[in-house]
């Protein structure tokens, strides 16, 4: 392994050396960690953003992982594009609450033309007017459309790489990693902020996981929010018998994301219910520094603000004030 330079960003990572530093004895994975990650970022912040699903269930897409595709029956009610004022609401409310970032997800295997995508240009002009970072979740977008999200203001894309290049093709068939790729060139062309990650936990190998981490680490600049998903085990949903998952692997995960992207805000996204309070605790000493707030995520739980609120006064740590976020 190359010598450990706490300043430098690096584009080269190899597979090799990755999947090395994935498997380090966790104690000097996570010092390692520890030490990216107090070069660029406080040891005792996390952010707190919020979710709202804007567009809900009834996408074409056959992710295997998603209660909103189509493809599978899942107990959930479809919901067309919410209204501008009840989104709003809701930004108000995750502000109140101390979300300093606001993200809408639609259920759409890729952004419309017309009113409804101008729908959601107004609602992007609406959170950043509450002195939020807004980011989106469209699904895939032309460059037209990703201009016209950054003139309205918009933080940052999510659009996720999900897994390996090599697993991709056991969870989803109706877009490929190339897709996605194309979208997120579209988003860094326009200025936008990247947030791109993935989903663990799916059944892929270790060496899936470092080769997600390599294709995110690749990327010049990296993305800016790297958010690792747990996956939820949703009822209908081809991946729900998928067997538990071992979450030191999460910590391993998050870990490894710090030490190769050490500018970037890694995000302990879905899957924290499910997650004790003492993996947590471990997912934030790898580096882990945003969390989602809110008792639902998309359209799963998520623990309550005052659960977290207690698990950060016990450790000492505390959600970043608005006034002291970047933005990433
Ligand atoms: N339809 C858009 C798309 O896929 O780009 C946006 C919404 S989609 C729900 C956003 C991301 O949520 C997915 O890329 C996936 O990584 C994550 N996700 C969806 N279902 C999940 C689950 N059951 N567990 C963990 N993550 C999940
Ligand atoms: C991301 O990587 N995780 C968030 C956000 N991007 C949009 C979504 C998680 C969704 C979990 C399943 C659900 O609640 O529907
Ligand atoms: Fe559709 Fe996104 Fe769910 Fe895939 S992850 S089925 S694209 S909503």
């Amino acid at each position: 392994m190359k010598k450990v330079e706490l300043n430098s960003i690096r584009h080269d990572w190899d597979i090799e050396e990755i999947e090395a530093t994935y498997l380090l004895p966790i104690p000097e994975l996570i010092f390692r960690a520890q030490c990216f990650h107090r070069s660029y970022h406080s040891s005792e912040e996390v952010q707190g953003c919020s979710l709202l699903s804007i567009k809900t269930g009834g996408c074409p897409e056959d992710c295997g992982y998603c209660p909103q595709s189509a493809h599978y029956n899942t107990d959930l009610s479809d919901h067309g594009l919410m209204n501008l004022e009840d989104t709003l609401v809701e930004a108000e409310k995750a502000c109140q609450a101390g979300a300093t970032r606001f993200c809408m997800g639609a259920a759409w295997r890729q952004a419309p033309e017309g009113l409804e995508f101008d729908r959601v240009l107004e609602m992007i002009r609406g959170v950043r007017s509450l002195g939020m970072e807004a980011c989106c979740t469209l699904g895939m977008l032309t460059e037209k459309q990703a201009a016209a999200l950054a003139s309205a203001g918009l933080t940052a894309y999510n659009h996720n790489l999900d897994t390996s290049p090599e697993f991709y093709g056991e969870i989803i068939t109706t877009r490929t990693y190339q897709d996605r790729l194309e979208t997120l060139a579209h988003v860094r062309a326009v200025g936008i902020s990247v947030c791109c990650g993935g989903i663990i936990g799916m059944g892929e190998s270790r060496w899936d996981r470092c080769r997600l981490l390599e294709q995110l680490a690749i990327q010049n600049p990296h993305p800016e929010s790297v958010p690792i998903n747990l996956l939820v085990r949703v009822e209908g949903t081809p991946l729900f018998s998928q067997e538990e998952f071992d979450t030191i692997e999460m910590v391993r995960t998050m870990a490894t994301a710090r030490i190769l992207m050490p500018k970037s805000m890694v995000r302990l996204s879905a899957g924290r219910s499910s997650l004790s309070d003492e993996i947590q605790t471990l997912c934030f000493l790898a580096g882990a520094n945003s969390i989602f707030m809110g008792e639902r995520l998309l359209t799963t739980p998520n623990p309550q603000t005052h659960e977290d609120q207690k698990l950060l006064d016990r450790l000492g740590m505390k959600f970043r004030p608005i006034s002291t976020s970047r933005i990433n």
